[in-house]
Formats: structure tokens, sequence, C-alpha cells
């Protein structure tokens, strides 16, 4: 995880304990450390902003009064990333669920995502967990586009034990959601989890599809699942997804391939919203709440 961006960073102490860390020679190797951050998928706005905040941070610093002028600049490195990472808050998706529970509603979460992010996986991820949780979870197939999808996600409803709401293909992705809605609240099950099908910001049609699903369940979360590997391309993702309905959280799958890291650090703080879960294997357990003080040590380590 992240190993690029560990070593940009370890070459960043190495570098910075070195030079006088003044004026133009410290601006030199953070502008320098910018565009690395940006060969690392890192937006550029973001790696503009993190080396202004070194620049601005390092820049008063006495070096010469710390034994350890590497252990300081990663402090102070690990300062700045985490307040990239913080930018958009925090969301719990298990103290939601709770809360719903407590007010007897069932949380309806819709994941929307362009193709093959990791939707339904992370969607038979979450169900398994919030099972061990010992919440009710029910699903609903709403992607009735491709083929193949509604077996996808009947294979892992049968192996994790939940109920899954499905039609035909070809039929109304808001009226499946919708009968999972309605089975829930009939039946008290805590969680309803939406499958939808992947579509590129550029299909005009799955969109307006999508925007219908939104607004006939009325979720309570609309969660945007990204590939972690996608590294820019994920901020564009974002833009498009939030044009056309309000994005509550992020899933970002498939940190452990994630060998650049920058469009982690980037996503959240462009979006201004906050990342739920990380997507760790492809394992039902693979799922982890988000937390930007672990991903930092880990980043900075
Ligand atoms: N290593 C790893 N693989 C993952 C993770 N999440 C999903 N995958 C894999 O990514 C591939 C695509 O996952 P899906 O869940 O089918 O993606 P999707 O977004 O539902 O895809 P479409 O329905 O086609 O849009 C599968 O092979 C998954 O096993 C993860 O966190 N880590
Ligand atoms: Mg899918």
């Amino acid at each position: 995880m992240f190993d690029r961006l560990k070593a940009q960073f370890s070459k960043l102490y190495d570098s910075l304990a070195k030079t006088e860390l003044k004026g133009k020679d410290l601006d030199k190797v953070l502008d320098g450390f910018q565009l690395e951050l940006i060969q690392s998928d890192v937006a550029v706005s973001v790696a503009e902003y993190v080396s202004t905040e070194l620049k601005n941070k390092l820049g008063g610093v006495e070096f010469t009064r710390f034994s350890d002028p590497r252990a300081r600049v990663r402090a102070i490195l690990g300062e700045v990333l985490l307040s990239v990472l913080e930018k958009a808050g925090h969301l719990d998706l298990y103290e939601f669920v709770d809360k719903k529970r407590a007010a007897g509603e069932p949380a309806v979460l819709v994941f929307v995502g362009i193709n093959g992010t990791g939707k339904t996986t992370s969607i038979a991820k979450l169900a398994h967990i919030l099972q061990k949780k010992g919440r009710t979870v029910i699903l609903a197939a709403s992607d009735t586009y491709r083929s193949g999808a509604m077996e996808q996600l009947e294979v892992h409803a049968r192996r994790i034990g939940v109920k899954m709401i499905k039609h035909q293909y070809g039929a109304d992705p808001a009226a499946v959601a919708f009968d999972a809605v309605n089975y829930a609240r009939a039946h008290g099950v805590n969680v309803v989890l939406i499958d939808t099908a992947g579509r590129m910001g550029t299909n005009t049609n799955l969109l307006e599809e999508m925007k219908k699903i939104v607004r006939v369940t009325k979720p309570d979360l609309t969660i945007l699942v990204v590939d972690a590997l996608t590294g820019n391309d994920a901020v564009e993702q974002g833009r498009v997804f939030s044009q056309a309905v309000k994005i509550d959280g992020i899933i970002l799958a498939k940190l452990d391939a994630d060998v650049k890291g920058g469009s982690s650090v980037s996503l959240s703080y462009i979006m201004g919203k906050p990342v739920v879960m990380v997507g760790t294997g492809q394992g039902y357990d693979d799922l982890e709440p988000f937390r930007a003080d672990f991903i930092v040590k880990n980043m900075i380590s």
C-alpha cells in the first residue's frame, strides 16, 4: 500500500535533513516534492496545498534544536497529510446504521460508480460484516443491465445468507430498489444495500437511470465506489457523479493493490466527501472503516 508515496516521502526526509532548510533551498526541495506527488496521482491542487503547507510549517523551524530532523520533518508531513484526509469530515457507517435502527427505520444505501470499481463486492462485504454485528440486511439487485450481474449478487447473497430482491433483466432498477426498501420497512430489516449497474460518466441514459433510482428510493446515503488504482481519473469520476446525484461518501476499493496511492489522498479532499470504507482484498472481511490517522501513519512510516 502506498509504496511509491512512501519512497517519495523518505526521499523528502533525507533531502530536508541535509539542506539548510531555509528560503530558496527549502522551496526548491518542496517544489520538486510537489511534482513527485503529482506523478504519484495526487491531484495538482492537493499537491500544491501540501507543498505550501510544508513551506509554511518548515520555514520557521530551527532544526538545530532537534536532534532528529528527519523525525521532525516526518511529523510535520504527517500533520499536513492528516489535514488533507480529514478535511471532508468523518462518517461512521456502523454508527449511522444503528442510529436509523434506533429510530425504527431501515438505513438505505445505494452504491454507484463506473464499471468494475468494486460496487458489488463491497456490498457483499458490508452485508457480511453487518450480519456478523447482528444487523439484518437485504440486497437489491438493481443492476438489471449487465448480463450476469444478478447472478453475481445472488451467489454472494446465498453464501452470506441474506435475502435479495430481484426482477428480470431489463426491468426498471428503481422498481427493484423500491421493492427492497418496502420489504425492509415491512419486515424490520435494518439495512438495504442497493447494487447498481456500472456506468461511465459519458453515458447519459445510464446516468439518468441512476438519478431515477435515487429519486424513487430516497436513500439515506449514496456511496460512490472508486477503484484505488484509477489514479487521477478518480477525481473526474467524482465530479461527474456528484453532478448527477448527491454523493455522501466514498468507498475506496482495491487499496491493497494501490501502488501509487495519490488518488486516495486527493479524492475526498477535492469532493469534500469523506472516505467511509476501504477495500483491502477479495475476502468478505476485507472492508475496513477509513481511519485517516492510521492511513497517515502507514504513509509516513
Ligand atoms: N484486490 C481487491 N479486489 C477487489 C476489491 N474489491 C473488488 N475487487 C475485485 O474487483 C473486481 C470487480 O468487482 P465488482 O464488485 O464486480 O465491481 P462492480 O463495480 O460491481 O462492477 P460492475 O458491476 O461491472 O460495474 C472483482 O474481481 C473483485 O473481486 C478489493 O478491495 N481488493
Ligand atoms: Mg456490479
